[in-house]
């Protein structure tokens, strides 16, 4: 599949049509230690999710978090946030700033290793906001870097980056609208890593 690596460095990646991808390294510099404390704090879980009418267990581990009320659905099911721990509200506190976005919602993902991945998909749920046409995600990576890509809809070259290592990686405007994302599996060693997508959900 060809691919179109991000360059290194703060980034600011204009994908056309109102949609756009920031690159910020090292966003969280001790990540490890962030990570080790998560894994001691957050109940993560494989959770059951029906997809094409048949129903698995996520790939990967899971936790949502979020203020009362952020409720989201996805792949037919219904989540409701369980409440903030110090570590994600810290970094919540921290992308506020940064990005502009009123985040109030969390979702962690942890991957054990190569064969734990994320299938292609857009966040593009109706409740996500500050707006139809710009959905805030920043997305903050810790522990080992894994290959992230994300294609137009439409098809494409993908756009790749190697997200770990405390990197964030904020998408803004219509980027959910007209893109996918996901996170391949891998057969090289890799080790652990968690992904915090935050989101700004708005209220039902
Ligand atoms: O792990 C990642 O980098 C991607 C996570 C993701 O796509 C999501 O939570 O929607």
């Amino acid at each position: 599949m060809p691919t179109t690596r991000a360059q290194p460095g703060a980034y600011e990646g204009d994908l056309g049509g109102g949609c756009w991808a920031r690159l910020v390294p090292g966003f969280v510099s001790s990540h490890e230690q962030v990570m080790q404390t998560l894994l001691g704090t957050l109940p993560l879980r494989q959770e059951p999710i029906t997809m094409f009418g048949k129903t698995h267990l996520t790939p990967r581990l899971t936790s949502w978090h979020g203020d009362p009320g952020c409720g989201y659905r996805y792949s037919g099911r219904g989540f409701e946030p369980l409440p903030w721990v110090p570590a994600l509200a810290e970094i919540r506190d921290r992308l506020r700033e940064t990005t502009g976005y009123a985040f109030n919602s969390v979702l962690a993902n942890f991957y054990r290793d190569g064969t734990d991945a994320m299938g292609a998909h857009a966040d593009d749920e109706r409740e996500l906001g500050p707006a139809r046409d710009d959905i805030g995600i920043a997305s903050v990576s810790l522990g080992a870097r894994r290959r992230f890509l994300l294609r137009r809809k439409t098809g494409g070259d993908a756009v790749e980056y190697a997200l770990g290592a405390g990197d964030l990686l904020v998408m803004g405007g219509r980027t959910q609208s007209e893109f996918k994302h996901w996170v391949p599996r891998t057969k090289k060693p890799v080790g652990p890593r968690m992904n915090l997508t935050y989101r700004v959900i708005l209220p039902r």
